[in-house]
């Protein structure tokens, strides 16, 4: 015991618990790049406002339509950067860019795709509110001629995804299909230790979170589970950083919903890199990820950036959240 509490000993870094938990070298090699990846721009993001080039706009409008962050532009060139020193990487696609880029056809060696929304909630860098970056990798299951279309597979042919939290502390979440791991950033080492294998998040809590702003556009099923929730003792909890709220409710339970407002009829946020990857580590902790009825990761995409409503969290309460569907 020291005089800050228990040390915990015999901590394992990132890259010596993925030998332990992946024997595909070229899988290993990705998950490493997009953590390296977190690291500088954790380094970045904790520089915002000393540095002149982390807060403000880029000047441009991503795909969407919506202005673009300095961050997040540095943030998606980063992850690319660090991607293209992996020889396996075919395909990146991401929430800044148009198009999917294709780096190596599969004839090339090009084996994975890798997609990823370089920096989740970018809005809240300059009132220091937490973001984060979330990634999903797929194989290149596409003959040369049609490498970009790998990234449109649904989100059960996910090899891995998770995210990376810049909050109090810098938090990576991962998942390759056999649960959900958990490590944390040690600014002095520079690596991320494993503090918690095989997470497994709470059944139910009644915690939901969603931005009740939209409450006169939601439908009524949104609108009867939210009477449920106030009549229930329900406590409520929103960000407005999905990365934070996604991992609030994976380690304290709940529900987070976004559902569809007269906004967005298809729901804010993105299949692709926020929902598949987000309910890739909700299931794989035991929890629940729909698009209201049908199951998330079941989501077939026909376009790279398509929105989808998304009801993720403990069981019983997704389950609640849908019998008023
Ligand atoms: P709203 C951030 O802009 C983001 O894409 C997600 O991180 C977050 O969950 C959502 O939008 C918040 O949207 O409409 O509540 O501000």
């Amino acid at each position: 015991m020291s005089e800050t509490g228990v040390v915990r000993e015999n901590l394992t870094t990132l890259r010596k618990h993925l030998r332990a938990r992946e024997e595909d070298g070229g899988l290993r090699r990705v998950l490493e790049a997009v953590a390296l990846a977190g690291k500088s721009i954790a380094h970045k993001v904790r520089r915002a406002r000393i540095d002149d080039d982390v807060i403000g706009q880029a000047g441009a409008q991503n795909t969407h339509g919506e202005d673009q962050q300095k961050l997040d532009v540095m943030s998606d060139e980063l992850v690319l950067q660090c991607l293209r020193e992996c020889p396996e990487v075919a395909v990146y696609a991401s929430e800044e860019r148009d198009e999917a880029l294709v780096l190596k056809t599969a004839s090339e060696g090009g084996r994975f795709c890798v997609v990823s929304d370089p920096l989740d909630g970018s809005s809240n860098i300059d009132v220091a509110v937490s973001v984060g970056t979330i990634f999903s990798v797929l194989d290149n299951d596409q003959p040369d001629a049609d490498t970009e279309k790998s990234a449109l597979q649904p989100g059960t042919r996910q090899r891995a995804a998770g995210y990376i939290l810049y909050g109090s502390s810098v938090v990576l979440v991962l998942t390759l299909g056999d649960g959900v791991d958990m490590y944390v950033l040690d600014p002095v080492v520079g690596e991320f230790l494993l503090v918690q294998e095989r997470l497994q998040m709470p059944a139910e809590r009644k915690i939901y979170s969603i931005n009740e702003a939209y409450a006169d556009d939601f439908e009524p099923w949104v609108r009867a589970y939210l009477d449920h929730a106030h009549a229930n003792g329900y406590g409520s909890r929103y960000i407005g950083s999905m990365v934070a709220d996604v991992h609030r409710t994976l380690l304290k339970g709940g529900v987070f919903l976004y559902p569809p407002t007269a906004k967005a009829p298809a729901g804010k946020l993105r299949l692709l890199y926020e929902g598949s990857p987000m309910a890739f580590v909700v299931e794989q902790a035991g929890g629940v990820a729909t698009a209201g009825k049908e199951r998330l990761l079941e989501q077939v995409p026909e376009k790279l950036h398509q929105r989808t409503p998304v009801i993720l969290g403990s069981r019983a309460e997704v389950e609640q959240v849908q019998s008023h569907i």
